[in-house]
């Protein structure tokens, strides 16, 4: 398998006809798609338990989806699924499987990794966290004085934060009574202290949850939550009210916590994709574990659609699709997720590390440099605030945003007709986004309000909207736990399958070590240790921060 960058035309010969494609296709009005097809939504609607996903608000037809369904199989993605599957060390700058997909594999199939089938050392995993996620709730695990641990704090940061506080915070509605969760990742100490102010220590349990237990935000923030409890309940009181979550033993026990409150997982698991993981405690002590259980059930759901449906059937391929032809062919380098639904208002948080840091990358599998567009830039928050703020560029500015709607049909809080509203408002916004209003229907509109001839002139541009602007929508039934889990999953393979067609490795992250390195070396900088060769503007402002700090 040769990279996009190769020049073997047959390669890239789906490539070329989306090239094709594009110039037939680029000047097409969906409304006269939907005006020439009744079918149109009923044909480009796929169903998946009480998920349904409505991609007909997309510039394509038939052809176009033809090329790229084309495109996917020329780039071998069911053998590319079928890898990620069966544990091939697709990270191939890290030689790792990416088994994501076996934390929450419910059947009993065995999945291998390097030779050894990975499953019983999850399911090990799952009922420590079962049993000890039960005992918190239920009180049977206490605190070093005897009294119920209510406050848990995960200290954490990327994936092992993004991914526990956004389903937390979407499955809220589900928390025990008595329990509140918290999460500390940045380092700025704002982030330690508003936690900390508000906590009892005899009532908190902190949760550090590090992959390597070596990032330094997560170890200084521990060290000063450990520090707190240890000049509150003295050193004792530490095996009551900390566990670890990591791979890393050893550097857990170096820092003084009892291995036996570690909870493990394994390289094969990413940091954004761990969230199903051991890294997932806190959700389960929330929500209790038979709620986590559905989360990992609902994306098993997924992971079955994606590995047996056919390309053309299969949810997270139309969505990775539509944003290829979009972000490549229509040059549009960002999408937005829109949640209407408060619950989910970190989602669009979430996907934005799921996807930038798994396909902002610019060297293929082979090691080349890229000449096209690889992963588009991610942005979004909760509808309808967001409607109020930057909606007005995806309705009017110069460049197509496509927009991911989410909605759950019946709301958690059904109070009045909010729910209504609301359901009123995703709906207008995506048909808006998609007819638009043409100068002459802005002009007639301002005449019917009986705006002057020399106004309705003035005012009809400003008043026209192109249209023409994709959206998918995804429309949930309501948001619990096995639905929460498809759709993270469905967006988990959209990343995937972008990340084969682009030819690039999704699962590392090295775009983050520079800073980090560049940061190390600045710290005694400014601690006034060291002295270090900067550039002019760098210079100054270490210097000016010294000064501000004197
Ligand atoms: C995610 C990244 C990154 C990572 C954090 C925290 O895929 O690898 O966001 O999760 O840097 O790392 P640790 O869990 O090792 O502290």
């Amino acid at each position: 398998m040769f990279g996009l960058n190769n020049k073997d035309k047959n390669n890239t010969k789906a490539w070329k006809k989306l090239q094709s494609e594009y110039k037939r296709f680029k000047k097409v009005e969906m409304r006269k798609l939907f005006a020439e097809d009744k079918n149109r939504a009923q044909k480009y609607t796929l169903h998946l338990n009480d998920l349904i996903f409505d991609y007909s608000k997309n510039r394509f037809d038939e052809k176009v989806l033809e090329s790229l369904l084309n495109l996917a199989a020329e780039r071998q993605l069911p053998q590319k699924i079928k890898e990620m599957f069966e544990g091939e060390k697709i990270n191939n700058t890290e030689h790792r499987s990416v088994l994501h997909i076996a934390l929450r594999n419910r059947s009993d199939r065995k999945i291998f990794s390097g030779g050894k089938d990975v499953m019983p050392q999850i399911n090990e995993t799952l009922a420590k966290m079962k049993k000890f996620s039960d005992a918190v709730r239920f009180g049977e695990f206490k605190g070093y004085t005897g009294k119920k641990l209510v406050n848990i704090v995960n200290i954490g940061i990327g994936g092992s934060d993004l991914g526990p506080f956004m389903v937390c915070e979407a499955l809220k509605r589900y928390w025990a009574k008595d329990i509140n969760c918290y999460f500390i990742s940045n380092i700025d100490g704002t982030a330690c202290a508003e936690v900390l102010n508000k906590l009892d220590p005899e009532t908190t349990l902190f949760i550090v949850a590090s992959k390597t237990f070596t990032t330094v935000e997560t170890l200084t923030n521990a060290k000063t939550c450990r520090k707190w409890l240890v000049n509150a309940l003295g050193e004792h009181a530490v095996d009551k009210h900390f566990v670890a979550l990591s791979t890393n033993k050893e550097e857990v026990t170096k820092f003084g916590i009892n291995p036996e409150n570690m909870f493990e997982f394994w390289d094969f698991v990413g940091g954004r994709y761990s969230l199903w993981s051991a890294i997932g405690l806190i959700v389960a002590i929330a929500v209790g574990f038979e709620n986590f259980e559905k989360l990992l059930e609902g994306a098993y759901a997924v992971d079955e659609h994606f590995r047996n449906s056919e390309l053309k059937d299969n949810i997270p391929v139309i969505m990775a699709l539509m944003g290829i032809w979009y972000n490549n062919f229509f040059n549009a380098h960002r999408y937005t997720v829109i949640p209407y639904d408060q619950y989910l208002q970190y989602l669009p948080s979430y996907l934005q590390q799921l996807d930038m840091e798994s396909n902002g990358k610019s060297v293929d599998k082979q090691n080349q440099f890229v000449n096209y567009a690889t992963g588009p830039a991610v942005f979004g928050g909760a509808g309808t605030n967001v409607q109020h703020s930057f909606f007005q560029l995806l309705h009017q500015g110069t460049e197509m945003v496509p927009v991911d709607f989410i909605v759950p049909a019946i709301s958690h809080n059904e109070i009045g007709n909010h729910h209504q509203i609301l359901l009123s408002n995703v709906l207008a916004q995506g048909e808006a986004l998609m007819r638009g209003k043409t100068v002459a229907e802005a002009a007639e509109e301002l005449r019917q309000a009986g705006k002057s001839k020399e106004e309705v002139e003035f005012l009809k541009k400003y008043k026209s909207f192109s249209g023409n602007r994709p959206s998918n929508t995804f429309l949930l039934k309501k948001i619990d736990a096995f639905s929460l889990g498809m759709l993270i999953a469905l967006y988990e393979h959209k990343v995937f399958v972008q990340g084969v067609i682009w030819n690039i490795n999704s699962f590392d992250q090295m775009g983050v070590e520079l800073g980090k390195q560049l940061a190390v070396k600045i710290l005694p900088e400014l601690e006034g240790t060291a002295y270090g060769e900067h550039d002019s503007s760098t210079s100054a402002l270490i210097k000016a921060i010294k000064l501000m700090r004197k």
